[in-house]
């Protein structure tokens, strides 16, 4: 039986083959299959799959690297059709993105930052390992509705709790709401920290976002 494109997706990411991946995201388009399932049903999966057999010492830092790259080098397809999906709508609202201090994954982020632009809101991705430093002066710089603070290392959450209390510290902290994300994150962290949410996925982060901004 042949592979669904999602099938193929997912063994060009765990192959770390960058040129296939772009190949098969340009054919998932040609057949009209939504781009955000071509990512949570193709590409996130094969990176999963890498990053299960990572934990386990199967794989190593190599096929992570080029697991990565080769996602994102399909994301380089889909994303902008996703932004491109929805037609021009006013700005719902500022939402300010980063990876914390010490912490260089991007991808699960990048693809929130999409999903809140093809909704609808500006979204300032400040990029990855921002010292807390940085994301207080940015935040006076744009002040933003919502700052989203991701985090895929347990050794880097603790980062999400200090830029908080830092926050709190230049009295910043009434001015926006943080919320939270990445695999090792969850809601009761964010209780924790006194984020005022946290989302398990990308769907949910829109979501989420478009819940506090409503609540204004
Ligand atoms: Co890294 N890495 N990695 N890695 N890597 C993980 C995270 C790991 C879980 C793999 C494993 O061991 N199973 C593990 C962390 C273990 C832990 O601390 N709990 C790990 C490790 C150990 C490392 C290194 C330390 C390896 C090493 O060097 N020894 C190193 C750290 C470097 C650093 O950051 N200082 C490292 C490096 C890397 C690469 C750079 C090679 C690469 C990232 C490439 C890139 O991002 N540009 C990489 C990758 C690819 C992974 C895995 C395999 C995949 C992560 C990913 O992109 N998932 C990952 C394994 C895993 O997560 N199971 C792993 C796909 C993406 C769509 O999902 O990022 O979860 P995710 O994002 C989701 C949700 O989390 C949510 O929505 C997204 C979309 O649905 N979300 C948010 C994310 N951010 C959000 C923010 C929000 C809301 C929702 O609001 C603000």
């Amino acid at each position: 039986m042949t592979p669904s494109i999602f099938e193929e997706l997912e063994i060009a990411v765990i192959e770390g083959d960058s040129e296939q991946c772009e190949e098969l995201a340009k054919k998932s388009l040609d057949q009209k299959i939504p781009p955000l399932d071509a990512i949570t049903n193709g590409l996130a999966k094969g990176v999963k799959s890498v990053g299960d057999k990572f934990s386990k010492g199967e794989v190593f830092l190599v096929e992570l690297i080029m697991a990565g790259d080769a996602m994102k080098a399909g994301m380089s397809v889909l994303l902008p059709e996703i932004k491109a999906s929805k037609a021009e709508m006013k700005t719902l609202g500022k939402v300010m993105l980063g990876t914390v201090d010490g912490d260089i994954h991007s991808i699960g982020k990048d693809i929130v930052a999409t999903l809140l632009e093809a909704e609808g809101f500006e979204v300032i991705n400040i990029g990855e390992d921002v010292s807390s430093e940085i994301f207080v002066e940015k935040v006076k710089e744009h002040s933003p509705d919502i700052l989203g603070l991701s985090s895929l290392l347990t050794a880097t959450m603790p980062a999400q709790k200090e830029v908080i209390e830092m926050l709190d510290k230049a009295g910043l902290k009434d001015k926006v709401k943080v919320i939270i994300g990445g695999a090792p994150t969850t809601n009761e962290w964010a209780d924790e920290i006194g984020a005022d949410g946290w989302a398990g996925d990308a769907v949910s982060a829109v979501e989420l976002v478009k819940q506090l901004v409503g609540g204004n």
